[in-house]
């Protein structure tokens, strides 16, 4: 049994954990006696939610502890305990910090006007209001690379029949879970597994290999294959480097332009290189695993260009928190719109409030001390 005393345990109550052995009957007896003398099962999430009550955590390190359970890699692990540890609300409070003095600099400039306080100047308002504005709409901005974190990808693996789509699927895979032959038409449904790429879980898709004149079970096919591109975060349209190209490849490379994020691959290098071959494809040879290495890593700039973010601390992965950050940028924009427009500055407060609440409702609400502090402790009135 171990004691940890009130304010230093997980919940800043005091507690006694008990350890035991780890086989499930010694366990539920321990339980069962506990029950008896006494004690109640506890509700799911409550220990977190006792830590958020008691003061312990704030609300985007009791939502990171729920990530963190939920992880299925080593890096969402990690990225879920950066958050837990509070590199939301750490990220967060330069820009809400910044936003109070925006507010109590106007406060001022309303409230003590007689007291020498000149009121701020539009371009000194404006000055101060942009880096704001940015750093807000940059954090939500990484949702969408937090979000694929969190929630892994999807990746769809299209091109001609045989250029070697199954093949590919199984070598990022690492095991033989498609079926590869020489024959074309081999695969005729989707098939799909789940690997890590650079920490990140990616739902892989091989699918039907894409041709006219195809016969009905594989047409059916090919409209999944269609459905999946269409579907995914990144399509990889894999042609043939000892092939010349074709049509259809060059039909099926303005698709995945046209839809969104996509990379050129052109697998069989090992082979003889024909001269008609498309240019600008990552060369791979699913056959001996070369350049797969380099594939995985264009796959990840592809979502994820580097440098973009602070790795792990960088970028968010709650929706709730992109939502807020959003609404936040909104109120930024009708402020700076404001100030272009001469409005008083009672009325550009109103949005700079607005655009507070929903920082407050990620970091924990600003009183109006907080605000009144600022004020006196920046401005020195009534000396
Ligand atoms: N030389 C060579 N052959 C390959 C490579 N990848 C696949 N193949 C062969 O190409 C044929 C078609 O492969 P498969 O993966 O079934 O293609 P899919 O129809 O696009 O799924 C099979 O005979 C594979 O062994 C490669 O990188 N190099
Ligand atoms: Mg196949």
């Amino acid at each position: 049994m171990t004691f940890f005393e009130k304010p230093h345990s997980y919940t800043a109550e005091d507690v006694i954990e008990i350890s035991c052995h780890g086989a499930p009957v010694v366990l539920r007896h321990a339980v069962e006696r506990a029950l008896e003398a006494g004690a109640r099962l506890a509700e799911p999430g409550e220990f977190t939610l006792r830590a958020y009550l008691n003061g312990r955590i704030d609300l985007p390190q009791a939502e990171a502890v729920r990530d963190l359970i939920e992880a299925t890699t080593l890096y969402q692990a990690r990225v879920a305990a950066q958050q837990a540890e509070g590199s939301v609300s750490r990220r967060l409070a330069p820009l809400k910090e910044q936003l109070l003095e925006l507010i109590a600099l106007l406060e001022a400039g309303i409230d003590f006007a007689e007291d020498d306080v000149s009121v701020a100047p539009s371009a000194e308002i404006l000055r101060r209001l942009h880096p704001i504005e940015e750093g807000i709409r940059t954090l939500a901005a990484s949702f969408q690379y937090g979000n694929m974190v969190r929630a892994g990808l999807t990746l769809a693996i299209v091109g001609r029949p045989n250029v070697g789509k199954s093949s590919l699927f199984n070598a990022l895979l690492e095991q033989d879970r498609a079926i590869v032959t020489e024959i074309p038409g081999t695969t005729r449904d989707l098939v799909s597994e789940t690997a890590a790429i650079g920490g990140i879980p990616v739902k892989l898709y091989d699918t039907a290999g894409i041709r006219e004149s195809a016969e009905r079970v594989e047409t059916l096919g090919i409209e999944r294959s269609y459905q999946a591109m269409a579907d995914s975060d990144l399509t990889l349209v894999v042609v043939d480097l000892s092939q010349p190209a074709t049509a259809e490849d060059h039909a099926l490379i303005d698709r995945a332009r046209r839809q969104g994020r996509w990379l050129l691959v052109g697998n069989k290098s090992d082979l003889q290189p024909t001269q008609a071959a498309i240019e600008g494809a990552v060369p791979v040879s699913a056959r001996t695993g070369a350049g797969i290495p380099l594939l995985r890593e264009a796959v990840l700039e592809a979502v994820a260009p580097r440098g973009a973010f602070v790795q792990e601390t960088g970028f968010i992965t709650s929706l709730r928190h992109e939502q807020l950050l959003r609404e936040s940028v909104q109120y930024l924009e009708k402020a700076r719109a404001a100030v272009g427009a001469a409005i008083p500055h009672e009325m550009l407060l109103l949005d700079l409030y607005a655009a507070l609440r929903p920082i407050d409702a990620i970091t924990g609400a600003t009183t109006a001390d907080d605000i009144l502090n600022r004020i006196f402790s920046t401005f020195c009135i009534g000396k």
